[in-house]
């Protein structure tokens, strides 16, 4: 893995790392280990977004490793901690992209960043040597088709478009249609993150998610919830009415360069039993890294070596 991509990392998770996390760190680097050790981690585990439930079970493992290590003092603790925190984040598991074309939809609410990761997303593929549609299905707003238009060009791949005001489950059938004609290898579906309601929002992508079934049998293949990094646990919240409309199969954590409260990429493992699949590191076409729990964990707790 290239410097490039490590330091993307490093520089992504700065406001993390400085907020919140540092914190750790630098406590961690102080004391001896007593009765208050565990009460200010506690605290600063809490504070760092990783929630209750989690920062709870992070810490009674600690406690049992420290007792079989026979650890006495907070700087052996630091690794300790890493290898816990890497251990409740790891992924796995990877799409199956045997489907011809495999189709990939994005949900999400509006602003968390549907758009942007679709065609980072669609560059990546790109990069690697797959053949990329892009797919507007957000209609209800001219400004979006000409959005995800202008970065179907920067990410070079072809885009098809519903008509302004059209119906959205129309044009991810006509997408998807397009592109087992020209035998595409991925389709991504934008969709929109606004409507009247969420009643309607939901009833909505249910309906795109429907219909993309009826253009290609089982798709999509994956629907991934985008989440903006810098709302903390209020994603999480959004988080669950989506799980409730349609199967969400993981997480795009967008805006991770813009927070400090990175630490809920924790709570949406625990808490959503959702994998985060990408990390959106800025603004820019490639500013998108597959989730790397090692790479994250190191980003956020600053090494002492
Ligand atoms: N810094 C940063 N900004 C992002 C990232 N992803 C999206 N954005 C910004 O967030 C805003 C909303 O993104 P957009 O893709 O339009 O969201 P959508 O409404 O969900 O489609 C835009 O200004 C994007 O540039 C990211 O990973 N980092
Ligand atoms: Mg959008």
């Amino acid at each position: 893995m290239s410097e490039n991509v490590f330091n993307k990392w490093l520089k992504g998770l700065e406001k993390t790392r400085k907020v919140t996390f540092g914190r750790i760190a630098n406590f961690l680097g102080t004391s001896e280990l007593d009765e208050n050790t565990w009460e200010n981690l506690e605290a600063l585990l809490i504070q760092a977004d990783i929630g209750v439930d989690t920062t709870i079970d992070v810490i009674e493992t600690l406690q049992q490793k420290v007792h079989e290590l026979g650890i006495t003092h907070t700087t052996e603790l630091v690794d300790v901690l890493k290898e816990v925190l890497v251990d409740r984040l790891r992924v796995d598991e990877d799409l199956d992209y045997s489907a011809k074309p495999t189709v990939i939809m994005l949900v999400g609410v509006n602003g968390s960043g549907k758009t942007t990761s679709a065609a980072k997303l669609a560059y990546q593929y790109q990069q690697a040597g797959k053949s990329v549609m892009l797919v507007a299905a957000d209609t209800y707003r001219a400004a979006a088709i000409d959005q995800l238009k202008v970065w179907a060009d920067r990410a070079g791949v072809p885009m098809v478009a519903g008509q302004p005001g059209g119906d959205p489950g129309a044009a991810a059938y006509d997408g998807i249609n397009a592109a087992l004609a020209r035998k595409m290898d991925i389709v991504i579906v934008d969709t929109a993150g606004r409507l009247h309601t969420r009643y309607n929002l939901m009833e909505e992508i249910k309906k795109v998610h429907r219909v993309s079934g009826k253009a290609l049998s089982g798709a999509p293949h994956a629907t991934w919830l985008v989440l903006d990094a810098t709302t903390g646990q209020n994603a999480l919240q959004q988080a669950k009415s989506f799980q409730k409309s349609v199967a969400i199969d993981g997480v795009i954590l967008a805006k991770l360069d813009s927070s400090a409260k990175g630490g809920m990429a924790f709570a949406i493992k625990a808490q959503l039993g959702l994998p985060i699949l990408y990390a959106g590191l800025g603004e820019g076409i490639d500013d998108m890294q597959r989730f790397d729990a090692v790479r994250f964990v190191d980003g956020v707790i600053e090494s002492q070596n």
